[in-house]
């Protein structure tokens, strides 16, 4: 197995269902990560510790998702120079506006790029991206992910055409 170029991070084992959408997608371009369960405020030493050995560890994008006060993605941008990727997980009390506003909103000089409520999927495609800058094989293979989107939406398009509205409907059941 090679060495992990993403770290998946999260704040809990209860973030772990949302997170594990972006290893599949991962998984699906050959990209090597490594997921790790570090809180913020339950564990605020290993999160400095990873987040300083970040680097030289090897890894070149990290993935952090937290929910409720979502304090883990920006603490660990505060600690590396490595992209941060913030993933806002959704609560049962405030569905996710309350992680989303705690990560968007870093303060000027330490970014998080942060993606929708729960989108780790977004986050991965997000990293692999940043990854395809140095690597044309990735850029390729994400090229050719666009060209599915596409396709997909054209077959939809032709359904659409071809079926009317109320059948499509009723076939969407
Ligand atoms: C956050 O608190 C975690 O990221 C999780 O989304 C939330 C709830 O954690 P648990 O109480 O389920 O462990 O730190």
């Amino acid at each position: 197995m090679s060495r992990p170029l993403v770290g998946i991070v999260m704040g809990s084992d209860s973030d772990l269902e949302i997170m594990s959408a972006g290893a599949v997608i991962l998984e699906q371009f050959g990209v090597a990560y490594e997921m790790v369960i570090a809180s913020a405020h339950r564990h605020p030493e290993k999160v400095a510790r990873y987040a300083r050995g970040a680097a030289d560890a090897g890894l070149k994008v990290i993935i952090a998702g937290a929910g409720g006060a979502a304090h883990l993605p920006g603490v660990i941008a505060s600690l590396t120079t490595l992209p941060v990727i913030g993933v806002p997980i959704a609560s049962p009390q405030l569905g996710g506006v309350d992680a989303l506003y705690s990560i968007v909103q870093m303060p000027r000089g330490i970014p998080v790029a942060t993606v929708s409520i729960n989108g780790a999927y977004n986050a991965a495609l997000l990293a692999l991206q940043i990854l395809a800058l140095e690597d044309e094989t990735l850029k390729e293979k994400l090229l050719d992910f666009r060209r599915q989107l596409a396709a997909g939406v054209e077959e939809k398009d032709s359904r659409l055409r071809e079926k009317g509205f109320r059948k499509y409907l009723k076939e969407q059941g």
